[in-house]
């Protein structure tokens, strides 16, 4: 599947962002600007170097090399680049220990660094690589920039410091801690809108999918990768998560457990395909949580994956829905119309790795080759793998789209779900969230530089 969802891209769309399998070009989104910045060779390339496709990664690091070039007129979203262009050239560097990849990283980096400029550090969501203009999204409550956009950026640059030793990039991002640390929290939840201007909370809506995901993702993953050391993030993410079990979290009915979504004080009953992941990330934070909770958040983990599998075992595609609700006898399936796509997201088949990992249990091994022999029936097409709009009908009709997250991580974690522990084992390697493995810092007595900063201010 790798093979031909990568020689699909190659050959139709080689340059561009993504690709259109069924047009058989290039295709592109505003979260890349105007631009053809090869997203989905550098979100590739690991997933390559880990399959053993070496020809293939040297095809894209050649292309990385001569092509890459951030000095454009464009507007990006400093989320999407850095999760997808940061994560994947330096997991990249890490892999195949070629100097070129960490070198773009840092250039990219820098273009990214004005985002920063904002009256409270907060960056904003997009900013022009040129100009360093940056600006939020229209349709973002008050003006205000994205918990899980904002709060998504600490993996990679404690990395850029660690690699460079210029500790701004550090900087930046325990700024953001710091200041998020001094606020008040209504019910102890994270709302998912922050003004860069004010300092002041958007809408009070928190969600563990969309639009909070990763924040809450990144808290845990910021303690596993400093080895454990970074006490005040696992600390944040025991509290953050304590709240959102006691308000988010229910069981239906029929006995499915779900998260729902936090909406003024209001529990809407309706879950998003992007919160399946939360089951992964409960497993992965059980050892080293609070009062012995271990076993309580590995179960949580097990419910919330079944809970998934349930979404996708109700539909006729046995593909999972973006979004599905738990109401008036309604459990685990899409209402709406426009909620019924599957865009070959990674979450579900992200949650059964884990799962796997500390469970063993072959339900999980199970799940997830139901879920790749489904994308393979009903995703495949001639000219790479799309997207489909509609998982409950027999006969779905294609959006025509090859995301580049289906390289960098569908089909990462499926290949990992079916190989051995001892590869890219959790020991050593901590998966940014989108799936680019960067290694845990195993800094002893080290200071990294730009830690003294925060300890004298
Ligand atoms: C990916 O880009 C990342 O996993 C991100 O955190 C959320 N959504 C997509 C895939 O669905």
């Amino acid at each position: 599947m790798m093979k031909h969802a990568w020689d699909s891209y190659r050959q139709y769309g080689w340059g561009h962002n993504e690709l259109k399998p069924l047009a058989k070009k290039g295709h592109s989104t505003n979260i890349f600007g105007n631009s053809q910045l090869g997203a989905t060779i550098v979100d590739a390339l690991d997933t390559l170097y880990i399959m053993g496709l070496h020809e293939e990664f040297k095809d894209g690091q050649e292309w990385i090399e001569q092509n890459l070039d951030f000095s454009i007129n464009a507007e990006v979203s400093v989320f999407e680049v850095n999760i997808r262009f940061i994560g994947g050239l330096l997991a990249a560097y890490y892999l195949s220990g070629q100097e070129m990849f960490k070198v773009k990283a840092v250039q990219l980096a820098e273009k990214l660094i004005p985002a920063f400029n904002t009256p409270t550090g907060i960056p904003w969501a997009m900013v022009n690589l040129k100009s360093g203009v940056g600006r939020n999204w229209g349709w973002a409550s008050a003006g205000s920039s994205i918990l899980a956009e904002f709060g998504t950026l600490h993996m990679e640059f404690v990395h850029l410091t660690y690699l460079t030793g210029n500790p701004v990039y550090y900087q930046k991002v325990m700024h953001i801690r710091k200041l998020l640390a001094k606020m008040d929290r209504p019910n102890g939840l994270y709302p998912n809108y922050l003004n860069p201007r004010t300092g002041r909370w958007g809408q009070h809506h928190t969600s563990l999918g969309g639009l909070g995901d990763s924040f809450y993702e990144y808290l845990l993953k910021a303690w596993l990768m400093s080895d454990k050391t970074d006490t005040e993030a696992r600390k944040t993410y025991d509290d953050a998560i304590e709240a959102i079990e006691r308000h988010l979290i229910r069981k239906s009915n029929g006995g499915l457990t779900f998260i729902g979504e936090w909406k003024n004080g209001h529990l809407e009953r309706k879950m998003g395909h992007l919160a399946c992941f939360a089951g992964g990330m409960f497993a992965l934070g059980a050892d080293g949580s609070p009062d012995d909770k271990a076993g309580h958040y590995l179960q949580l983990g097990a419910e919330i994956a079944h809970t998934c599998h349930e979404s996708y075992d109700r539909t006729v595609l046995k593909l999972g829905p973006e979004a599905f609700k738990f109401d008036s006898g309604l459990e685990a399936v899409a209402v709406r119309q426009n909620e019924k796509y599957y865009i070959l997201r990674p979450e579900v088949i992200e949650t059964y790795w884990y799962m796997w990992r500390f469970t063993h249990d072959p339900k999980y091994r199970q799940w997830g080759w139901e879920a790749a022999q489904a994308i393979d029936k009903y995703c495949r097409v001639s000219g790479g793998f799309s997207g489909v709009k509609d998982v409950y009908s027999s006969n779905p009709t294609y959006d025509d789209v090859q995301q580049s997250f289906f390289l960098a991580e569908t089909l990462k974690y499926l290949y990992l779900l079916f190989s051995s522990d001892d590869l890219m084992p959790f020991e050593s390697w901590v998966f940014n969230t989108e799936a680019h493995p960067l290694p845990v810092l195993h800094l002893g007595n080290i200071t990294l530089p730009g830690m003294d900063f925060y300890r004298v201010c």
